[in-house]
């Protein structure tokens, strides 16, 4: 399986989702620092948010075969620039999360968002109700 790194804002859902992947039982944590779970990396979202913590994140995914730019389609912040993933040296997918709570709209205008960064492909997942799950996971395969 390819190893990850879970990139996104606060609470958009990346730890979630590695646990919703790896079939553990969701439970709510926050990422404090970069830490191994399931076998990827995760990322606390400060790290996308705060300027001065990006670097970390472009070091980090060195040890890394692949970036996730994940994205909260119900949040109104978006903390991606344009062409983004052309700063990371390995290539970078998109996660749309939270399906389950997302309208048609929200959902369209995050896949253009995450499009612009650079994310190619992108899925859409809910890691409450599965949706998008097996897909995403043949993708890391
Ligand atoms: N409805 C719904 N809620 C979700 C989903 N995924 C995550 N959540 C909720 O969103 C909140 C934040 O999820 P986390 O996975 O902790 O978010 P995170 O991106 O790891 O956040 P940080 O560790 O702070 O960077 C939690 O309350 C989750 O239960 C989902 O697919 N659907
Ligand atoms: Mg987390």
């Amino acid at each position: 399986m390819k190893k990850v790194l879970m990139v996104g804002n606060v609470a958009c859902g990346k730890t979630t989702l590695l646990q919703a992947l790896d079939n553990q039982p969701l439970e709510y944590k926050k990422t404090q620092s970069i830490e191994i779970v399931a076998g990827h990396i995760d990322s606390p979202g400060e790290y996308l948010e705060r300027r001065v913590h990006l670097q970390n994140l472009l070091v980090t995914s060195v040890d890394t075969d692949l970036v996730l730019f994940l994205m909260d389609p119900t949040q109104e912040r978006f903390m991606y620039s344009g062409g983004q993933s052309a700063a990371f040296p390995v290539p970078v997918a998109g996660v749309i999360t939270k399906a389950d709570l997302a309208t048609e709209e929200q959902l369209e205008q995050a896949k253009e968002l995450l499009q612009l960064a650079g994310a190619d492909p992108i899925f859409v997942v809910s890691s409450y109700t599965g949706q998008g799950l097996e897909e995403l996971r043949e993708f890391l395969e």
